[in-house]
């Protein structure tokens, strides 16, 4: 026992030390929809999001389409970064010294049409962090020490970790208006646009990449209300069996393309991580994780077997039918992995980081490559 404890404490404090003198991540900077938003969205367009968004851990509506942390935050905090500010918001003392995030809720890899929710697709979010980073050098060459506390100086850009999450839009997307084979045909011309996002970023002097592929969108509720009526279409645990074969085939290009330009310019560290497993064994094993309910929304209405209703949206209320209906939380969020149709609870997000956290789930597997890794084996 007592020998074990002396041994824990070195160990601590001997990773403590490497990680103060070794942290090779100067900053970190995200790009993607709402499954990484902190609230881009919702200060872009002046929306609403209102509690029980938020609930668990901010306490407020935390602009996060969650009822608290998402997996980027607990990336960050293992990685002893504070929680990232979003680009568009102004307002709360933004600092973004040690990064900063574009991405936006609804946001897509293709160029947005009429019907997006989000105007800033990867490729606007990547010119808005161009614009970022020359304008931080210019206020810090012209201001001197007045904006080092807040702005990121130029040997941050090259040192940062360059996080990217997107394409779920894209995908579920093109199903309203695709066949399945013609969302497949769809895919490489999406992931064109994705490549010339990257090649941008990395003229910009980005170099470590870290991409997360797309989860298993057809277990969304959302996806299955609207394509899953018919149970043939479902698969044996009630996701969308097209929704999902598509996500499989972005992922298989993808991690295909992470790898090409990972050959291609040989100076950068590409990792690609595969969300849609842990994502997908997460909703095929949930009672051996402590959850309840793989796919049943925790905030919506209408009851079982979904809860969902795509009318109302969580923390709304609407007359629905002549009687007023509120989309209201569920009383224990963490039995839930589903929070309001589309987006993950936090219970299910901190799953999901300490799964990529492992190592186990990325290529290549980054556990030696990564010093704030140590950490958290302990
Ligand atoms: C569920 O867990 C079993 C046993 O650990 C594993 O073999 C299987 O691959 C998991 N299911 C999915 C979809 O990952
Ligand atoms: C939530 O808890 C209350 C009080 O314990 C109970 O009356 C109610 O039925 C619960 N609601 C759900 C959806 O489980
Ligand atoms: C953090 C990290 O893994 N950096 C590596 C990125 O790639 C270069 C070149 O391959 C390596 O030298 C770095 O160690």
């Amino acid at each position: 026992m007592r020998i074990s404890f002396v041994v824990f404490v070195f160990v601590t404090i001997y990773i403590q030390k490497s990680n103060s003198v070794d942290l090779k991540y100067l900053s970190a900077f995200n790009f993607g929809d709402s499954n990484s938003d902190t609230g881009d969205l919702v200060a872009g367009l002046g929306v609403h999001l209102d509690l029980p968004n938020g609930q668990n851990y901010f306490k407020i509506s935390s602009q996060r389409f969650c009822d608290g942390r998402l997996v980027i935050d607990y990336l960050m905090d293992a990685m002893d970064m504070p929680f990232l500010n979003p680009y568009l918001d102004s307002l709360g003392l933004p600092n973004f010294k040690k990064g900063c995030n574009f991405a936006a809720a609804g946001s897509t890899i293709l160029p947005p049409n009429p019907t997006s929710v989000s105007p800033f697709s990867f490729d606007l979010q990547i010119s808005q962090f161009i614009r970022f980073k020359s304008r931080a050098l210019e206020l810090l060459a012209k201001t001197g020490r007045r904006y080092e506390k807040y702005l990121p100086p130029s040997d941050y850009y090259a040192k940062g970790l360059y996080l990217i999450d997107i394409g779920q839009n894209d995908i579920a997307g093109a199903f309203y208006s695709k066949t399945l084979d013609q969302v497949l045909a769809s895919i490489p011309s999406t992931l064109e646009t994705f490549e010339a996002g990257l090649k941008r970023l990395y003229e910009e002097g980005a170099r470590n990449f870290w991409i997360h592929n797309t989860g298993p969108l057809g277990c969304l509720a959302q996806n299955i209300a609207k394509f899953g009526t018919d149970s043939t279409k479902l698969d044996q645990f009630g996701c969308v069996s097209s929704h999902n074969q598509a996500a499989k085939l972005f992922n298989l290009q993808l991690h295909a393309l992470s790898n090409k330009f990972q050959a291609q310019f040989p100076d950068s560290n590409v990792t690609y991580v595969d969300i849609f497993l842990i994502k997908s064994n997460l909703i095929a094993n949930y009672s051996q994780y402590g959850f309840e309910n793989p796919i049943k929304v925790c905030c919506g209405t209408g009851g079982a077997p979904l809860n969902y209703d795509s009318r109302i949206s969580c923390g709304q209320t609407k007359v629905l039918d002549g009687t007023t209906v509120t989309a209201k939380a569920c009383n224990d969020s963490s039995e839930y992995i589903n929070w309001d149709g589309i987006h993950y609870t936090e219970a299910a997000n901190h799953f999901v980081s300490d799964q990529i956290l492992t190592g186990k789930y990325s290529d290549p597997a980054f556990s030696d490559q990564m010093p704030f890794l140590l950490s958290i084996k302990l």
